[in-house]
């Protein structure tokens, strides 16, 4: 019975799921969430509160401790000798620093100690930066200046200098504490930190999470010389090499054989982000199908057909686990947006679902650019929707239009800024807090005019690292265990009810308004 580990080293916690390929079933699922049992690290969401000029950064001594509690967790629901392939996924973009003792202790871990005690000499950087820091905007315009302009980055490395990618984190490191950066002598992601651990050796990046960073090019999916030059001097030497994420990482370390039962000999696949593993999850590895997940932000991201970078430079391409590209794009208003403009006009959210129920697909051409804070898709600094249509509608006096109007204006924005991706969806896998609601999913269906499902997998993250070891292990096509893990729930297919043509001119409107 060949058992499968799937691990998820996310914001707020570390997961994970074992699942059985030959039953078709779920072993186990456990996890460890940062603020709750790791309190001594005072990160309650999973990061050190109170950052200035927009840093955002996590211990990563409490990653290292997480780990080694799902695994005593999991140890104690089943007997880990049983699982024959593991892989997983971290938070994208943070970075870990580490000094020149990192490979010898990897490769002389005892389990008589704890890991973070063997660790704890090998950072160079006491704290690693994550996805929510926001204090790299100089580092993004010097690496931009430098590599010949936005576009240039753009097409480079599938996204402009992002303040939260990992190039404009490390350069702002280099420039803060020029000392530090020196004794770096290797610099990992969080998949990539954790998946060393496993294997007790430094291993690769994948393309998916490694494109993630502003330093890998898309079209040679290696780490691209000009960028490396614009980000900061020597950083090649302390990259670790790029691999596609269907490459053995290595084999589970003695440590864990020992300290948790492990089997020895037991495969690593690479580890990769969490966005590109969600899509594995999700089961849409391959184009044509597309994964809305409706969350504070609204994320995009689908399976690629061509490599492409978005020529407005608002949304990111990153290498798809499974083969090819994929892309991502951020919406900031998502369900902060739906909730502002429920609030506006006093409903519960049975009142918004009714309210969408009762309003004709298009709105009679009352629309609405429903961003009440600055949108990045696309960069825009509104404070309060713009709306158009009638004049009552306008004056904010028709409760029911404007609701319907928010939750069209954020698809039709959806679409039209996703337009560089070239897809062709057949499916949209809807996902997150919101896709339960059937108003919310009927207009997805409408404004995109495709059917829209709604999956039963909770943990997309953890499930696809799960596959993708079983893919690479045991050569099990992905598309089968898609077929057994990735169904949608009974009843939850909606297809588009409005006609083909119902949103053409809303959107040249849309446009228009912006
Ligand atoms: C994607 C992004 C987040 C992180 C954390 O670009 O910043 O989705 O991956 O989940």
């Amino acid at each position: 019975m060949p058992q499968v580990l799937g691990l998820d080293a996310s914001t707020q916690s570390c997961s994970a799921i074992i699942i059985d390929t030959d039953l078709a079933s779920v072993v186990a699922e456990a996890s460890i969430n940062f603020g709750e049992c790791l309190p001594q690290y005072k990160a309650p969401s999973g990061f050190i509160p109170g950052g200035a000029d927009g840093e955002v950064s996590s211990d990563p001594r409490m990653w290292i401790d997480a780990l080694e509690l799902l695994l005593e967790k999991l140890k104690d629901q089943c007997d880990l000798s049983k699982i024959q392939a593991i892989s997983g996924a971290g938070q994208q973009h943070g970075s870990v620093y580490l000094n020149d003792n990192w490979e010898d202790t990897l490769g002389a871990l005892s389990a008589t100690k704890s890991l973070t005690e063997q660790i704890e000499k090998c950072f160079s950087k006491d704290t690693s930066p994550i996805w929510m820091d926001t204090s790299t905007s100089e580092e993004c315009l010097e690496i931009a200046a430098a590599t010949g302009g936005d576009a240039a980055v753009c097409a480079k490395s599938g996204s402009i200098a992002i303040e939260r990618f990992t190039g404009p984190q490390i350069r702002r490191f280099y420039k803060n504490d020029p000392d530090g950066y020196a004794q770096t002598a290797r610099i990992h992601l969080v998949s990539s930190f954790i998946c060393s651990l496993l294997c007790g050796s430094d291993v690769p990046i994948d393309t998916g999470d490694g494109a993630g960073m502003n330093l890998l090019n898309i079209q040679t999916w290696d780490w691209d010389p000009d960028l490396l030059r614009a980000t900061a001097p020597e950083l090649g030497k302390r990259l670790p090499k790029v691999v596609s994420g269907n490459t053995k990482a290595g084999e589970i370390s003695q440590y864990f054989v020992q300290k948790y039962g492990f089997s020895t000999g037991t495969p690593i696949t690479v580890f990769t982000g969490d966005n590109p593993s969600s899509l594995v999850g999700m089961g849409a590895s391959k184009a044509g199908k597309l994964v809305i997940s409706l969350g504070t932000s609204d994320t995009f991201f689908a399976a690629m057909p061509e490599v492409v970078a978005d020529p407005q430079g608002c949304g990111h391409v990153f290498g798809n686990p499974s083969a090819g590209s994929m892309s991502l794009q951020c919406f900031v208003n998502g369900s902060l947006a739906r909730e502002a403009v429920k609030d506006k006009f006093s409903y519960d959210w049975d009142q918004f679902t009714t309210a969408i129920d009762q309003t004709p697909a298009g709105n009679d051409g009352n629309i609405m650019v429903p961003f009440f804070r600055p949108e990045i898709s696309p960069p825009i600094d509104l404070d309060a929707p713009i709306l158009k249509g009638n004049e009552s509608f306008e004056a904010w006096n028709e409760a029911d239009a404007a609701i319907r109007a928010c939750v069209e204006g954020q698809f039709i924005n959806m679409k039209l800024r996703t337009n560089w991706m070239q897809l062709q969806p057949e499916v949209i896998y809807l996902t997150g807090g919101a896709s339960k609601n059937d108003a919310i999913a009927q207009v997805v269906a409408d404004v995109f005019q495709a059917q829209v499902q709604r999956l039963a997998v909770s943990g997309s993250v953890a499930l696809g690292a799960a596959l993708r070891a079983a893919y690479n292990t045991f050569s099990l096509p992905l598309n089968q265990l898609e077929a057994i893990f990735c169904q949608p729930e009974t009843g939850s297919t909606v297809q588009p009810k409005a006609a083909i043509d119902t949103y053409i001119e809303a959107e040249q409107i849309f446009s228009d308004l912006l």
